[in-house]
């Protein structure tokens, strides 16, 4: 198997240490050059403090990496939108052609898997696309999780998505939804959405010890963990609200599908709300870096 694993990472799981996976599609179509770097070195130190050694996961010239250094990261996010944004179906296309590829939620969960590491951080993840029922939108991070042995916490999902549809899917899959000291799901901005989630839990330790039961009772698949944005950085609903909606109608208008329509609702969400949904973004990410590297922690204690 031609993975990178940098040599940091490798020693970490060599001594059963804690290791917490990121993501890179955040990086490059989530935000906004350089504010997504600084971001991105941020997120890895907020990991260290923390007690975990953090693996930025991306494929680099070809080479599914695990553990991305500084340059790497430095150049996936000057590249931005124009390097390949890389779900499950497109890891062999971009490693035989040798390019550089984002990983998104299901494609990081994939390379965590086969580098042995078990939790994964990251902002929103993707889901059931308003007017699935149409379209069939329904995002791979979702299947991913039913089927790749890798815990992600995040801040719940944007409300771009039918958070309802998307819940009812995750438990079609067999898909724990684990509540942060809440028994609501959060809807990224704001830390409510009205529906509830199937589990909650108040400590890290209550989270690893679920992960480890799974594990044991060899049951494929992850479980999610949503984070709520921290109550001093949550949006007021209705501006966020008006900003989606704007956005949803401006892509069914421009006929944007595929691949394409999560970053461009990302991108346009952040151009209507300005600064003030980019600062609430990095501090959610932040905020679901340190969560999980508590996991990670309690994880690793018991081995
Ligand atoms: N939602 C966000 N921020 C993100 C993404 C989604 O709020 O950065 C990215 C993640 O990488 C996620 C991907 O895995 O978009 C989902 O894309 P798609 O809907 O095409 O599966
Ligand atoms: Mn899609």
């Amino acid at each position: 198997m031609k993975i990178k694993v940098a040599e940091e990472v490798k020693k970490a799981l060599a001594e059963g240490k804690a290791v917490v996976a990121l993501e890179s599609t955040i990086i490059s179509h989530g935000m906004p050059y350089p504010q997504n770097v600084e971001t991105a070195l941020r997120v890895e130190e907020e990991v260290r403090k923390n007690g975990a050694v953090p693996a930025t996961i991306a494929i680099i010239d070809g080479v599914p990496t695990v553990g991305c250094n500084r340059e790497e990261i430095e150049k996936l996010g000057k590249a931005g939108l124009t390097v390949t944004k890389v779900s499950r179906r497109d890891i062999p296309i971009v490693i035989a052609k040798g390019l550089n590829g984002a990983t998104t939620v299901a494609s990081t969960m994939i390379l965590a898997e086969k580098a042995g590491v078990k939790i994964f951080a990251t902002g929103g993840i993707g889901g059931v696309h308003r007017g699935a029922e149409k379209t069939m939108d329904i995002s791979a991070d979702l299947d991913e999780l039913s089927k790749t042995n890798v815990t992600v916490v995040c801040a719940g999902a944007k409300s771009i998505l039918d958070l309802n549809l998307t819940m009812e899917y995750l438990e079609t899959k067999g898909v724990a939804v684990i509540g942060y000291g809440t028994d609501e799901l959060p809807a990224f901005f704001t830390r409510e959405s009205g529906i509830k989630v199937g589990y909650r839990m108040d400590t890290p330790k209550e989270i690893a010890e679920s992960m480890k039961a799974k594990e044991d009772m060899g049951l494929e698949g992850g479980m999610l963990v949503t984070n709520p944005i921290p109550e001093e950085y949550s949006m007021d609903a209705k501006v966020i609200g008006e900003a989606i909606d704007k956005a949803v109608k401006e892509a069914e208008e421009k006929g944007v599908k595929g691949k394409d329509i999560t970053p461009f609702l990302l991108d346009k969400i952040q151009k209507i709300t300005g600064g003030d949904s980019l600062a609430s973004n990095i501090q959610l990410v932040l905020n679901n870096a340190r969560l999980a590297s508590q996991i990670a922690v309690e994880l690793s204690k018991l081995g």
